[in-house]
């Protein structure tokens, strides 16, 4: 702390407790100087706005580097620096940096407290918007200088605002020495370290060296009538629906199927004994998606921001009470944008990338074992994307090693969570593609051991609540409706449930799915479910080319995959 503090200069050094009554200061300070603008009391209680700058509203994923030795070791989906680069380029940019300002040394936990899974980072930072962050979704303070006191190792995390200008931003990971540099931003996973940085960037290294895994994924708790809990963890890329599926309300909730949340953002997963793979969710908060989130859509979360919640550029009516697009039908009067300005009612009032951050206590559904600190057994795996056309509803892969193919060549619409255009089709392998700390050849490599080393390996599916009817709709109702395809999933598991055989993987047969109840035709469900086989031969060279960008880091396996998905294609009949 000495050595950072000689090169950044800060006026003061805090070393955070993570207490309430540090908290308050903290908010105190920013309240005073428009950091944190204070909400209604009565209709937003402890709750408080911050507006971002405006060039700062997302990751930044063209300025987040992986700076190991070698360049194939950050692979071809990476963008690599040398360390020596690093030190020259980014460095400097930390020389008297905190001139004038305060420095925050903000330990923290990632993982239940007292669980052996559970990994120490220190992150020091000049910006108190920062740790009031960090305080809520990470276990910061007194418990992590507790493990360090034992001697626990921790990884590093040196961040700073900067000048906020994105031609000194830059989001720097040293796999091999594990430390991470952020400077020029101060938006959630460019200036949260223990979230992407560490959880995923850091921690997907340290879990391929350790045999485990750290994943882009919820976790979720689903019980059946008869008393038995499942638990699934899903993968979908930035703003593709985690959120909304761990916090989803049961529609059969009184037909005894309960959905409960154990995460909903980052899983660190590792085979146990039982031959199972085991799941903790290592953050203590959740740092979601605020557009789209009402009393229809996801209850959950209502009730969970409705108190003690950090909003960031959301929209504000005069009176205090936050708004956004989707929260009701009728935006109050006189409403004041995400910038601050009068809303004309032609863009966005919330930034369609406006977050919360809420204690993942406050959240009605968390399950009861949600901080177990062995973590919960894992069933299924669901990988997905928002495709408008291509991928069905649902299907299943044929076993691991499929899985791991049709979690390799995942594709989806980018979103507002990263900058960039919106609604693109990328390759996003397992809803990592940004956070994969290594060479993704190597990573999927690693995914195949983990399923040799597991007795039981959960079963892998693929899900898209995205497909639009000519109308440019949805067709799926998605949301609890959800829960309808994950009880075919638990079917299938279990061993029932009808499945016909496809190019893409099993699908459900119309009639194992139950759509009861639902506003869709035979029509609607059967084009949901359709595998349109030229659609899926136009895939293949894409794919082929994404694969060969990896060259001989590239598993034998997935490139054997993708031949025989040609051949399929080349002659069966869908
Ligand atoms: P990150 O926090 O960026 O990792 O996002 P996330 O994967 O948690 O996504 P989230 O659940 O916040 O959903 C993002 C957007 O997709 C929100 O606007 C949701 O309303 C919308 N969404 C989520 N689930 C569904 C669904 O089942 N159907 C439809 N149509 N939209 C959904
Ligand atoms: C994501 O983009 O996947 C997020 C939000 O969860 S952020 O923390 O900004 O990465
Ligand atoms: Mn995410």
């Amino acid at each position: 702390m000495d050595e950072v503090a000689r090169k950044t200069r800060p006026d003061r050094v805090v070393w955070c407790d993570g207490s309430d009554a540090e908290n308050a200061r903290l908010v105190e300070g920013m309240l005073a100087d428009g950091t944190l603008i204070a909400l209604n009391r009565q209709q937003a209680p402890g709750c408080t706005l911050h507006r971002s700058h405006p060039s700062d509203v997302a990751r930044t994923e063209h300025l987040t580097f992986i700076s190991s030795r070698r360049a194939e070791d950050a692979g071809p989906t990476n963008n690599w620096m040398s360390p020596d680069e690093a030190r020259a380029r980014v460095g400097p940019l930390f020389e008297g940096v905190m001139k004038g300002r305060t420095m925050y040394v903000v330990p923290y936990v990632m993982g239940p407290l007292g669980s052996p899974f559970s990994k120490v980072g220190i992150e020091v930072t000049d910006s108190p918007y920062v740790v009031a962050n960090m305080r809520i979704m990470t276990r910061m303070g007194g418990p992590a200088l507790g493990q360090l006191g034992a001697g626990e190792d921790f990884v590093p995390g040196l961040h700073s605002t900067g000048d906020l200008s994105p031609d000194r931003r830059f989001i720097v990971h040293y796999p091999e020495e594990r430390l991470i540099w952020s400077v020029g931003s101060g938006y959630g996973g460019n200036a949260l370290l223990g979230k992407k940085c560490f959880a995923l960037r850091i921690a997907s290294t340290m879990a391929r060296d350790q045999g485990w895994m750290a994943e882009h994924m919820l976790i979720l708790e689903l019980t059946t009538p008869d008393g038995h809990a499942h638990y699934v963890a899903a993968a979908f890329p930035s703003a593709c629906g985690k959120t909304n599926l761990a916090m989803m309300v049961s529609p059969f909730e009184d037909q005894g199927y309960k959905v409960r949340t154990i995460g909903d953002d980052i899983a660190w997963l590792r085979p146990g004994g039982d031959g199972r793979l085991w799941a903790v969710n290592p953050e203590a908060g959740f740092f979601g998606v605020v557009p789209g989130t009402g009393p229809e859509t996801n209850p959950n979360a209502m009730a969970t921001i409705s108190h003690d919640t950090i909003f960031t550029n959301v929209a504000v009516s005069p009176d205090g009470v936050p708004w956004w697009e989707g929260k009701d039908k009728s935006p109050p009067p006189g409403l004041i944008d995400w910038q601050g300005k009068p809303w004309d009612r032609t863009g966005k009032a919330a930034h369609p990338n406006s977050r919360f951050t809420a204690p993942a206590r406050q959240c009605p559904s968390m399950s009861k074992h949600w901080e177990d600190g062995h973590g919960v057994p894992i069933s299924a795996i669901i990988f997905g994307g928002r495709r408008a056309r291509l991928a069905p509803l649902v299907f299943q892969s044929r076993d691991w090693a499929h899985g791991v193919f049709v979690g390799a060549t995942m594709g989806s619409e980018t979103t507002a969570a990263a900058t960039g255009q919106v609604g693109i089709v990328r390759r996003d392998p397992m809803a990592m593609l940004p956070f994969c700390g290594y060479n993704m050849g190597d990573y999927f490599a690693h995914w195949l051991r983990m399923g040799r080393s597991l007795a039981r390996p959960p079963v892998i599916f693929h899900v898209n609540w995205f497909r639009t009817g000519p109308d440019g709709r949805f067709v799926w109702p998605g949301f609890g409706q959800n829960l309808r395809v994950l009880l075919w999933m638990i079917d299938r598991v279990e061993g029932r449930g009808s499945a016909t055989e496809t190019p893409a993987g099993l699908v459900p047969t119309p009639d194992a799915l139950n759509v009861d109840g639902l506003p869709l035709s035979r029509a609607d469900v059967q084009s949901l479910l359709r595998v349109e086989r030229d659609e899926w031969a136009a895939e293949v060279p894409e794919i082929r080319a994404f694969f060969d960008r990896f060259g001989d880091r590239l598993p034998v396996e997935l490139s054997r995959s993708l031949d025989s998905l040609s051949h399929e294609l080349a002659t069966a009949s869908v």
